[in-house]
């Protein structure tokens, strides 16, 4: 155990130690454009007196910051978590059900609002700020989820400077397609209406041009819709995959599931042994053609798009280009803890890499009962109750 251990951590800092390597040489090509100014402590906070150098990088195509040092973002003040581009454990079990209502005619209406955004700089990977375009504050933007047969209103505004839209996956009419009509900046409103369908899970993201811009900016999330009759209770999760280019030359720097590079190895998914485990699965990575899904010691059932209920294929390995998503079914039999990656190593080895650190289900109890780790209870509560956690179009300081 210790000697994987030492393993499993020695894997950690040689990659960290390639990644800083990667940044730094990338650095090189603009360093006659580097400045320092020690008078912006407030950018990495007040509670990081150690990060006291940002260095501001000019380059043809723009300017970024970086403290250039390794600190894990989520011990930053609260604070300061406006400038953190997600919170993934937070963002990996929850679901928006949006404002429930019942029409005269029995459908279920659930209304939704997402506020998209092109002026921020966030963190996202530690000690590394980048130009973050996106929906309610977050990259990845808010899961929002739906049964088949419900009507969807998604109350759309358009906070940034620049023409956006809603582009949802699914099925409904051409004008709530979102791809050839943009909504205005600085305040421009829509109104996307459609009904659930078919059950699956999909991608939404702006739709405008150019759109490889929009996208690697981060203008997108996951839409689940459940089937009528629901799918076997599970813990339930959501990963996005993306990435990110830092120096605009259309090649990612960084990978992630969920926001932030290599955030999962820090900070192990806890899941119950013997429990089924079910991960909805979206690729949103641009510029790089493929990105995929490798699960260790372990096989899942995968749902290609989850629009059956019989699964495609039993593996450990799914692939998938960009908008290609799937439902993830499995159940660890053994406790301990278990990588989970994208099976092209630069992939892995630039951020996509995570751990499920499996744990007996007393073990689990006794962490949940004093309140260390509320992940189960707050899926529990989101899922058996319909709530609305997003914002109501008063700007987008709600995340979630
Ligand atoms: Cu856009």
């Amino acid at each position: 155990m210790l000697s994987s251990r030492l393993v499993l951590i020695s894997a950690v800092a040689i990659a960290i130690l390639a990644t800083v390597f990667a940044i730094s040489s990338s650095f090189s090509i603009y360093s006659s454009n580097i400045t320092y100014d020690d008078s912006k402590k407030s950018v990495s906070g007040s509670g990081n007196n150690d990060r006291t150098k940002i260095a501001t990088i000019n380059t043809p195509h723009g300017v970024y910051q970086t403290t250039g040092d390794i600190l894990d973002p989520t011990s930053q003040v609260i604070d300061d978590r406006n400038k953190i581009v997600i919170d993934p454990m937070k963002y990996l079990r929850t679901f928006n059900y949006g404002r429930v209502s019942t029409l005269p005619n029995g459908t279920i209406l659930r209304e939704f609002t997402l506020i998209a955004s092109d002026n921020k700089v966030m963190e996202i990977s530690p000690g590394m700020f980048y130009n973050v375009w996106t929906f309610n504050g977050t990259v990845p933007g808010p899961t929002i989820r739906a049964t088949e047969g419900d009507l969807v209103r998604i109350n759309f505004i358009n906070n940034g400077s620049k023409p956006h839209s809603l582009h949802t996956h699914g099925i409904h009419p051409a004008d709530m397609d979102g791809s050839l009509d943009m909504v205005g900046p600085h305040g421009g409103r829509f109104v996307y209406e459609f009904y659930a369908k078919p059950f699956g899970v999909f991608p939404y993201h702006c739709h405008m041009q150019p759109l490889e811009e929009h996208i690697s900016h981060g203008l997108y999330g996951v839409y689940i819709v459940d089937p009528k009759k629901p799918r076997p209770i599970a813990d339930e999760m959501v990963m996005m995959m993306n990435g990110y280019d830092t120096d605009n030359d259309k090649e990612n720097n960084f990978y992630t599931v969920n926001g932030i590079p290599y955030y999962y190895m820090h900070h192990p998914i806890q899941i119950q042994k013997d429990k089924l485990i079910r991960v909805y699965l979206v690729n949103m990575l641009e510029f790089d053609p493929i990105n995929n899904f490798h699960l260790h010691a372990n096989m899942y059932q995968l749902y290609r798009s989850g629009t059956s209920l019989t699964p495609s294929e039993y593996t450990d390995m799914v692939t998938m280009s960009q908008g290609e998503r799937g439902i993830l079914e499995f159940t660890y039999n053994y406790i301990g803890n278990y990588m989970f990656h994208a099976h092209k190593t630069e992939f892995a080895e630039k951020g996509w890499m995570g751990l499920f650190l499996v744990k007996g289900k007393s073990e689990l109890d006794k962490i949940f009962d004093d309140g260390s780790n509320n992940n189960f209870a707050q899926r529990n509560l989101v899922t058996t109750t319909t709530q609305e956690t997003l914002p109501g179009g008063k700007g987008d300081s709600g995340r979630y």
